[in-house]
């Protein structure tokens, strides 16, 4: 995957690490490298802009807060039966001309890689109930837009007016090479789910088949990640089981409480439980404190992630359950009965809102613009909501549900009500918190957390206007600069244009109906850990190398040093670098460095902090604060910081990955794989390591096996 050039661009880091590129040397670069020594003129243009390293997006003349908040696009779910061919518990290897673009020949009509390991784990257990069916392609005008709710909770758009791909309507289209989405349109999708009801989801991947057509950034070639589902390795958008344009990927994701092959098998505990259509609930296997509410997914393409994110290749998952079932009147004793709304048995989506945050950056003709060449990571210029530019969305005198994403690509955000008033933050990640949290200031939101808080905004007169306020003033992809105070921020006198106001909320109404909706507490406390058996540590570094060569390796200045040996190790998907034993519960310890912050993203697995140490100290049992008291999946080390977590090893097997989601960092190449191997059959220990190509996908045994692995 060594793009040609790469060793040059490696050693070009560290000159362009001394300063912004000028306009000059990155059309340099991106003509071609040849010309440009390491004696070549010191970096210090000065037409990069503060902080992209680019011109300054134009801005068209845009203000804020003149345009609506659209609600996500929900993604239909259709019955298995329309999926043709129908899935397979194996990847269909059907046969298909390829086009000559990707080598010719004949290769198979989906990109799963084959046989028995890659096979739908529990297949037969957890038969698919709902398909829903995607493209990834070009941006294009969206003309079926389903927001789920009226218009009037909905900032007054009209879904039948076909919806363009724009972040403002005084900005231009975003062309088909620009921008590639889920289903090529805006607003980003939005899945909602329920326990028990497994889903089969298939994804066609119709970007060009010639690489170069990719308007300067992002590849072809993708990998859906389902952020962090519950479930086998073949469904989790492994970084190198990509798949090519023309062939599909079925992804299933069964949605399960973790546990269900262990803990509450008989599906007798009342409160572990999935909601039925007409009100009720049906009883689930697995443990009920595993409970997971709002997910996310996008592209792990191996050393693409970033620009493909970028481009667009995110979307949201609302997990429903029981527990969260979106519902707030129903009064069953299992029911949190959070903000939601009232008229669907689940999935109310009225008074429970998703919110994706990134920043964005675009050139002079409006088209979406990323700097490949600064490794310590991109920020844009431009803060969008839902994929627009500083939006304003309309809400009632009543209590409303956030779900909110970090989806930037190197952005920590943090955010505050322009007035100072309180947030109760409710989930952090996939999962409800113990106990509710009141804050005024959130906590630094590292990329790809999700943090669930509700705002009641009965406290406002109707009329009024409130706003979100990004408190956190980055201009560097290492770690935010600093966290101005609410008057700094609000005061504008920052460097960072994506400090201050970004979303105006208008209070227009008073409740529709009686606000019935409650945040109790507790919410849902932690499951009762094992037994720990293993410990690993994990230091996350710059300065890396690699030691193998190949399509699995990458070589970039991230890299993870495993149970302290070596050096830190550049990316290679090839090489094993632990493997829990099925089954057991293992104490991971992940360290960063100073003038640094990583936010550290797990797969498969929710941990919880055991422990945090290092620069960032709050008062309390080992220095995890009230909103980390729950299950994670992402864990910010902070500067100089270490977070201890404990993870259980369980119920599905595979090769899966960790890294850092600064995506930058992630894709210059600090990433790793694991792997559950010793599963049962079929698994083999080791696990042999896909290689995808358009013809098929072979397999190799793995490159390298770090000493303390197994
Ligand atoms: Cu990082």
């Amino acid at each position: 995957m060594r793009l040609p050039g790469e060793r040059t661009k490696s050693r070009l880091r560290d000159f362009i690490r001394i300063g912004l590129m000028s306009g000059a040397l990155l059309l340099v670069i991106t003509e071609g490298l040849g010309a440009l020594a390491p004696s070549a003129p010191a970096f210090g243009g000065s037409d990069g802009g503060v902080p992209t390293g680019l011109p300054p997006s134009p801005t068209f003349g845009i203000q804020k807060f003149t345009q609506p908040m659209p609600r996500l696009d929900l993604l239909p779910r259709n019955a298995v039966s329309t999926l043709v061919p129908a899935p397979t518990e194996q990847a269909n290897t059907t046969q298909q001309a390829v086009d000559p673009a990707l080598g010719g020949g004949s290769g198979p009509i989906e990109g799963r890689p084959p046989g028995p390991i890659w096979a739908h784990q529990g297949f037969a257990r957890f038969p698919p109930k709902v398909a829903v069916e995607v493209t990834m392609e070009g941006a294009k005008i969206n003309s079926a837009y389903t927001p789920g709710v009226s218009s009037s909770l909905n900032s007054g758009i009209d879904p039948t007016t076909p919806f363009r791909p724009r972040f403002h309507p005084s900005l231009p289209d975003q062309g088909p090479l620009a921008m590639w989405t889920f289903n090529g349109t805006l607003p980003p999708k939005l899945l909602l789910g329920r326990y028990a009801e497994p889903i089969l989801f298939r994804e066609h991947n119709k970007l060009p088949v010639d690489k170069t057509q990719n308007g300067g950034f992002g590849i072809h070639t993708i990998s859906t990640h389902e952020h962090n589902g519950h479930h086998g390795a073949e469904n989790d958008g492994f970084t190198g089981a990509f798949f090519f344009p023309n062939q599909f990927y079925d992804y299933h994701w069964p949605v399960v409480l973790a546990g269900f092959t262990s803990i509450n098998t008989g599906a007798t505990d009342p409160q572990a439980a999935t909601p039925d259509d007409t009100g009720g609930k049906v009883n689930i296997a697995g443990d009920w404190h595993e409970t997971m509410s709002t997910h996310w997914f996008h592209d792990h393409m191996f050393s693409f992630t970033s620009q493909n994110v970028y481009k667009g290749m995110a979307a949201m998952f609302n997990i429903y359950s029981a527990k969260d079932r979106g519902n707030e009147a129903i009064n069953d004793g299992v029911n949190l009965r959070l903000p939601s709304g009232t008229a669907k048995s689940w999935a109310n989506l009225d008074y429970d809102v998703n919110i994706m945050l990134a920043d964005k950056a675009w050139d002079a003709n409006g088209q979406l613009a990323f700097n490949k060449f600064d490794f310590d990571g991109f920020l844009g210029d431009r803060m969008t909501v839902n994929l627009v530019d500083n939006p304003f969305f309309e809400v009632e005198a009543r209590k409303y549900r956030f779900r909110i994403l970090n989806a930037a690509v190197s952005r920590f955000f943090k955010l505050a009500l322009s007035d100072g008033s309180t947030m109760i933050q409710i989930a952090n990640d996939g999962n409800l918190l113990p106990h509710p949290v009141p804050l005024t200031e959130l906590d630094e939101m590292g990329i790809a957390e999700r943090y669930d808080v509700v705002i009641d905004f009965s406290r406002y007169a109707v009329g009024s206007k409130v706003w979100w306020v990004n408190l956190t003033q980055q201009t560097n992809g290492k770690e935010p600069d600093q966290d101005l105070s609410l008057q700094q921020a609000l005061a504008g006198s920052t460097v960072d244009p994506v400090v201050g106001k970004f979303l105006e909320f208008r209070i227009v109404r008073a409740p529709a109906a009686p606000d019935v909706s409650q945040v109790p507490d507790p919410m849902i406390p932690n499951p009762v850990l094992p037994v720990v058996t293993r410990t690993r540590t994990f230091e996350f570094k710059d300065r890396a190398t690699q030691t193998t060569t190949g399509s699995t390796s990458f070589t970039g200045p991230w890299g993870i040093a495993t149970d302290g040996q070596r050096d830190a190790l550049d990316a290679d998907y090839g090489r094993i670098s632990a493997a829990p034993a099925f089954g057991t519960t293992e104490q991971w310890t992940l360290q960063g460095g100073f003038g640094w912050d990583h936010p550290i993203h797990i797969h498969f697995e929710e941990g919880q902090i055991i422990s945090r140490s290092g620069s960032f100290s709050r008062s309390g049992s080992n220095n995890v604060p009230a909103w980390e008291q729950g299950r994670k999946d992402v864990y910010r080390l902070r500067p100089g910081g270490t977070v201890t977590i404990a993870m259980q090893f369980r119920d599905w097997g595979g090769m899966f990955m960790e890294h850092c989601h600064n995506t930058v960092h992630e894709d210059n190449a600090m990433l790793l794989r694991w792997e559950i191997d010793n599963g049962g059959s079929p698994f083999l220990r080791p696990l042999p390591t896909p290689i995808a190509t358009p013809q098929g996908v072979t397999f190799i045994p793995p490159d390298e096996i770090l000493p303390t692995a197994f």
